[in-house]
């Protein structure tokens, strides 16, 4: 077998040296570049008197990035006078007396971002004004643009996103040089966002210890991350009782002044908080049943006010809100039994005539979401639409996998967007706890998304933000890029995210752990392993035999051991950031493992009054301990900056809601000693003779692949199970006909047989058209082609439907297995085919067992 183009579509990184790009850093110092900081003196920064208070508080912002990159923070001016030195100035076209005044000199052009949402243009002007050499220009097309394009800068001079939000260091330079030149930039995704979900008592508690509550001093820092990271959509924490709006009324203020557009979650319309209900009770024009049929008065009431506040705004102006309309349920259960088409109809209709009424304009001005989450994509299946300015916001099975994408009206408007999950509290278990998301898996889900047009909001749900900061940052990184976001660069991906955090020298070796764990990690969620979850070994008198649950628990360790090379490299200032961000992840995640292997054993070799269980019982306990001094140790980082972060309840799940607390394992133990060579738990083990298994060929592994119709199986890295995954790209193109279909083919020997059994392991992703499943064929040499269909039904908010319990399974074990058979093959060499027929089909492993 080759490795069929990893080398060079899969590793190659497609890194650009900074020097070769306009306006950005470089080491290398030439005459006409724009000295930032020279010789620890940062350059001027300068910003209208009247701007935008986003963009006033960016240039802030950035002349505080200054100050640690070099030591001292410049001041930030609203003239120019006297000033002789270098000058940043930032500013919004149209909207800059600084900016336009260049432009009508001739002296700057701006017609790349003119018109644009969100567009930023960097340029160094030589001569800008009398007796200033040279003006770095930081111009956004819109108030946001020059909020991105600042810190765009930010970033390139060191200052990572995570810089507060997981204490990144920044690295102290003397001298900083932009070089000379343009350049351009803008989002492909027009919303970007983060839902803050299921945070108690995580990052609730901890806002608490920290901020005193839930409240602008804590949204001070979301939005500050979610801006470096170049987001612009918030859906607030609303675990019960919290409201964004009653409990600081400074919050939404905040996120107007910062420019942070301010939404709810998928079933909280209009601005209102599902909390907001209950706590206004009380009013008698409001509260009651959360039902429309019957107290459609009181909310229309209820959103009015919603509606009312946002007009109020800051200072009397309107906040800058994508609003979500329609309905759930109370408390996000499904609104009624059945698809009630003309109920739902008739809530848009009267929040739309709120809407007008409250904010003067036509609805279709003020922008609108309406998200089919759960049962609510039953709606949109059977038909109903709604205005064609609204977006339509198609979500994933909670679990990464994207329901539904856009089959009708793709001309809409509003266009559509996806809401997507890496964090859950829902069946079949609670994932709450750390990261359990490969990237690679992401970029597959949301490159799909991409082609297929849902291009208008993405947000992701992120649990309580701490655990997940490096697929956060990666699903924002490829929302601002889509396009950019190609294989090649998803391949590079983790180690420029570990340079970016630790440092280059460190870049290739921890970009390898994120990869590693993330692949451990997304095997099976954490909440979701116990002591029965995988196959013991043998017992025998003198020694006990691996099975498939040592194979797990030495990948874990195989990967603490490369985490414990690496970690004495790690820079002092670093260390705390590489605890939260690899090591705590990484030793939690093992350590856990340890402990169920442990348990496991200590209870077979209780059930049969073998005191070798007691050598378990205590290896379990000391995990256990240990799990909780991690959580100590995570707690206690930085004088307890973190602490309360990493409480949510991990252990020894009985069913798919939270234990209340941390319980430990059941552990036994037996009379009688255990005789002193065995007190090592780990020398105990031999290995299983070995068997004839079946041929395992890793999906990547293709001897030849045949593209057609300009698709191809191709390896998408940091997904699945194997090195990398096999996915047909580009995605987003209808089915192939078998004789019009691309395919990969291996060469494979065959023993004597009675027939062939194949097994496909593929990631467990749903039929996004609506069309019965996702078809993959196979097939060996000349012989005819075999339909496979993986068809599962997530759990909606309604009855249970069939292939639901298939879904189960398969979001458990994260994988579906197809099987096909064949009649006998003579013995020998065959080519096996894997043909694509629908999009989104990902291979992870076939295994061919002879019969
Ligand atoms: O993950 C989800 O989207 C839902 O479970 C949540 O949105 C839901 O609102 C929950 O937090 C409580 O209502």
């Amino acid at each position: 077998m080759r490795a069929w183009c990893l080398a060079s579509a899969l590793f190659a990184s497609g890194a650009t040296l900074a020097c070769d790009t306009p306006v950005t850093v470089c080491e290398r110092v030439t005459p006409s570049d724009f000295a930032l900081l020279d010789g620890g003196v940062p350059a001027t920064v300068l910003v209208d008197a009247g701007a935008d208070s986003a963009v006033r508080r960016v240039a802030a912002s950035l002349a505080e990035d200054l100050g640690r990159v070099g030591g001292s923070v410049p001041e930030v001016l609203t003239a120019a006078d006297g000033v002789d030195g270098p000058i940043v100035v930032v500013g919004v076209q149209g909207d800059s007396a600084w900016i336009d005044g260049l432009v009508a000199a001739g002296k700057l052009r701006l017609d790349d971002i003119g018109g644009q949402w969100e567009a930023f243009q960097l340029a160094v002007v030589d001569q800008p004004w009398p007796g200033v050499a040279q003006a770095l220009v930081i111009a956004g097309s819109d108030r946001r643009g020059a909020v991105f394009g600042a810190y765009d800068l930010s970033e390139r001079i060191g200052v990572s996103p995570w810089h507060w939000f997981a204490d990144v260091p920044v690295t102290r330079r003397a001298t900083v040089r932009v070089t000379a030149g343009e350049r351009s930039d803008r989002p492909g995704v027009r919303y970007r966002g983060i839902f803050i979900n299921d945070e108690d008592p995580a990052l609730s508690g901890w806002a608490k210890k920290k901020f005193g509550g839930v409240n602008a001093d804590m949204y001070a820092h979301v939005f500050e991350l979610l801006l470096r990271l170049k987001g612009n959509y918030l859906w607030p924490a609303m675990w019960a009782p919290k409201s964004f709006h009653l409990d600081d009324p400074r919050s939404a203020a905040l996120a107007h002044e910062m420019g942070v557009v301010m939404g709810t979650s998928h079933h909280e319309p209009l601005t209102r908080a599902q909390a907001e209900w209950h706590r206004l009770e009380d009013d008698p024009s409001t509260g009651g049943e959360w039902d429309y049929a019957r107290n459609g008065r009181n909310l229309r009431t209820f959103w009015r006010g919603g509606l009312e506040r946002m007009m109020r705004g800051a200072g009397g102006g309107m906040h800058e809100n994508l609003l979500t309309i329609g309905m759930r349920g109370d408390g996000d259960a499904p609104m009624s039994e059945g698809t009630a088409t003309d109920l739902l109809e008739r809530v848009v209709a009267d929040q739309r005539r709120l809407i007008e009424e409250v904010t003067g304009r036509p609805a279709s001005e003020v922008p609108q979401m309406w998200a089919l989450y759960k049962e609510v994509q039953d709606y949109y299946d059977q038909g109903m639409t709604v205005p064609d300015d609204v977006t339509l916001l198609f979500a994933d099975d909670n679990w990464g996998q994207i329901r539904r994408l856009p089959t009708r009206d793709l001309g809409r408007a509003g266009g559509f967007g996806v809401y997507y999950h890496f964090d859950y509290v829902g069946v079949p278990r609670n994932y709450k706890w750390l990261n359990t998301n490969q990237i690679g898996k992401v970029w597959q889900q949301m490159d799909l998304a991409w082609q297929r047009g849902a291009r208008d909001i993405w947000i992701v749900n992120v649990g309580d933000i701490k655990p997940v900061e490096y697929p956060l940052d990666f699903f924002m990184d490829m929302a601002w890029g889509p396009e950019r976001m190609t294989p090649e660069a998803l391949a590079a991906y983790p180690e420029d995210w570990a340079a970016q955090q630790f440092g280059a020298e460190l870049g290739a070796e921890v970009g390898a752990l994120m990869t590693e764990y993330s692949r451990l990690a997304a095997r099976r969620k954490p909440e979701l392993v116990n002591e029965g979850t995988y196959a013991l070994g043998e017992i025998r008198p003198d020694v006990l035999v691996r099975g498939e649950w040592s194979g797990i628990v030495e990948d874990w360790r195989a990967l603490v051991a490369r985490l414990d090379a690496v970690r004495p490299r790690v820079p002092e200032a670093a260390r705390p950031a590489f605890f939260q961000l690899v090591d705590y992840p990484i030793q939690a995640v093992a350590n856990l493992y340890e402990m169920y292997f442990a348990t496991a054993w200590n209870q077979r070799l209780a059930a049969r009054f073998d005191p070798r269980g007691n050598v378990f019982l205590e290896q379990a306990e000391r995990a256990y301990a240990r799990d909780a001094e991690l959580v100590r140790e995570y707690h206690t980082l930085l004088d307890g900056k973190w602490d309360k972060m990493m409480s949510q309840v991990h252990t020894n799940y009985v069913i798919w809601n939270d234990p209340v607390r941390q319980n430990p394992p059941v552990l036994i133990r037996t009379a009688g000693d255990v005789p002193e060579k065995m007190r090592n738990a780990r020398a105990v083990f031999v290995d299983p003779e070995s068997g004839a298994g079946p041929i395992r060929i890793d999906a990547v592994d293709v001897d030849r692949g045949v593209a057609a119709v300009g698709i191809a199986w191709s390896p998408v890295p940091d997904l699945g199970q194997g090195r990398a995954a096999l996915v047909a790209l580009p995605q987003g193109r209808p089915p192939t006909t078998p004789s019009a279909a691309p395919r990969a083919e291996y060469d494979v020997t065959l023993p004597e047989n009675e027939g062939i059994e194949l097994r496909l392991r593929l990631a467990p992703t749903l039929d996004t058209v609506g069309s019965g499943g996702v078809r993959i064929g196979v097939s060996f040499g000349d012989g005819p082609m075999q339909t496979l269909v993986s068809e599962l039904e997530p759990t909606g908010g309604g009855a249970e439907k069939p292939g639901q319990k298939r879904w189960y399974a398969a979001v458990i074990d994260n994988r579906v297995d197809l099987v096909a058979t064949f009649d006998a093959l003579p013995a020998g060499r065959h080519a096996l085919k894997l043909w694509r027929l629908d999009d989104n089909a990902v291979v992870e492993v076939l295994e061919i067992v002879p019969q």
